[in-house]
């Protein structure tokens, strides 16, 4: 390959990157929520008269700078005359403070507007959930059911849910940005409330959006919007009372668990007990259900929990999990245990 090219191959494969964000889950374009549709229209605006502000700076820079090259002016001792600079003197103030000015304050009128209308939600919302950040999880509670469970949320489709955070260590950010009005920090000590809706049903990522350590970026959740049926059933299933396991193996995984000591991090009964102060780890009782592992860290199939237990680290450096050693039978009873929890 001739070396010539590559700037245009490093410019093209730096287009292609930026263009594969556009799309996605967790897009902030292709909204599907009305308040997170006017920040993308927002958006929209910003995006488009920002490119053609662009295109006027650098093109009258260049246009300038192509000038007086072209007259010869490549020194101060080769100014022009004190009144044609004081006339390109203005035109350098005019381009290069009052059009920024102008377009700044048109869009700071237009963005306050934009915040205040999706400040609230359309009615009243119907179902509370508080969402406790964690490094590097979301523990998740319904006050009014009582249940508590982690990284992923379900919510009834097309119903305003208000969302009520606050966080166990460090300031995180709550933002799932195709079904809520921005982002909202996560502040300890502090309960601050956001609502999110989605209009047709789905899976949406979401993201934390404050630095919080190592793992920040592997910090992510799932919502789930559902129609009403499968929303109410998926509660149900969480409600009900854990039960001591009758088969030897699972009582087996769940000694495992109790002699690993995993019971000082992870509760496992899906029931809130104190408010808000929380648990170090998720708790278990739903995990099978769970899509993902370590807030959407790594798939959640048997292999990879297997993993997991053995060395989270391998999927989530610097996680607040220790690794555990454990023989291969007693890993494969504690696994079994765990996954017939919640049934
Ligand atoms: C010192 C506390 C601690 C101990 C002990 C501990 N864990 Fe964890 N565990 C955590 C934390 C914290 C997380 C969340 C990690 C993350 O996603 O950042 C976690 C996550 C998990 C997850 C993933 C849950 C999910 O929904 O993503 C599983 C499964 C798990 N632990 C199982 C176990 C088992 C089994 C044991 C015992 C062998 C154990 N843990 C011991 C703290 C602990
Ligand atoms: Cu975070």
């Amino acid at each position: 390959m001739r070396l010539a090219r590559l700037p245009a191959l490093a410019g093209f494969a730096a287009v292609a990157a930026l263009l594969a964000g556009c799309g996605g889950p967790q897009s902030i374009i292709g909204t599907m929520n009305p308040a997170a549709r006017e920040i993308e229209g927002l958006w929209w605006i910003a995006f488009t008269s920002t490119g053609v502000l662009s295109v006027l700076v650098f093109g009258g820079l260049f246009w300038g700078v192509r000038r007086s090259l072209r007259a010869g002016r490549t020194h101060p001792a080769d100014d022009p005359d004190p009144a044609t600079r004081a006339r390109e003197d203005r035109w350098i103030l005019i381009l290069g403070a009052g059009l920024p000015g102008v377009f700044l304050t048109g869009f700071l009128i237009v963005a306050v507007g934009t915040g205040f209308s999706v400040a609230e939600p359309p009615s009243e919302p119907t179902l509370t959930v508080e969402v406790i950040g964690h490094k590097f999880w979301w523990e998740v509670i319904y006050p009014e059911h009582g249940i508590v469970t982690a990284n992923e949320l379900h919510i009834p489709v097309g119903e305003p849910i208000e969302v009520r955070v606050t966080s166990a260590d460090v300031i995180h950010s709550f933002w799932v940005p195709k079904i809520s009005p921005g982002k909202i920090d996560m502040v300890p000590g502090r309960t601050n409330v956001i609502w999110m809706s989605a209009d047709e049903p789905g899976a949406y990522r979401g993201q934390c959006t404050e630095f919080c350590g190592v793992q920040h970026a592997l910090m992510s959740m799932l919502v789930v919007a559902e129609e009403p049926d499968d929303f109410e059933a998926w509660l149900a299933r969480r409600g009900r009372p854990l039960a001591l396991p009758d088969e030897p193996e699972l009582l087996r995984g769940l000694e495992v668990f109790t002699d690993a000591g995993c019971a000082a991090c992870h509760t496992m009964d899906g029931r809130v007990r104190t408010a808000v102060t929380g648990s170090p780890g998720p708790d278990l009782f739903d995990l099978r259900s769970r899509r993902t592992l370590g807030a959407l860290a790594a798939e959640n199939t048997r292999e990879n929990l297997e993993a997991w237990i053995v060395d989270p680290h391998r999927f989530k450096p610097g996680v607040r999990m220790p690794a555990h050693r454990l023989g291969e039978d007693d890993l494969a009873a504690l696994v079994t245990y765990l996954e017939s929890l919640g049934r």
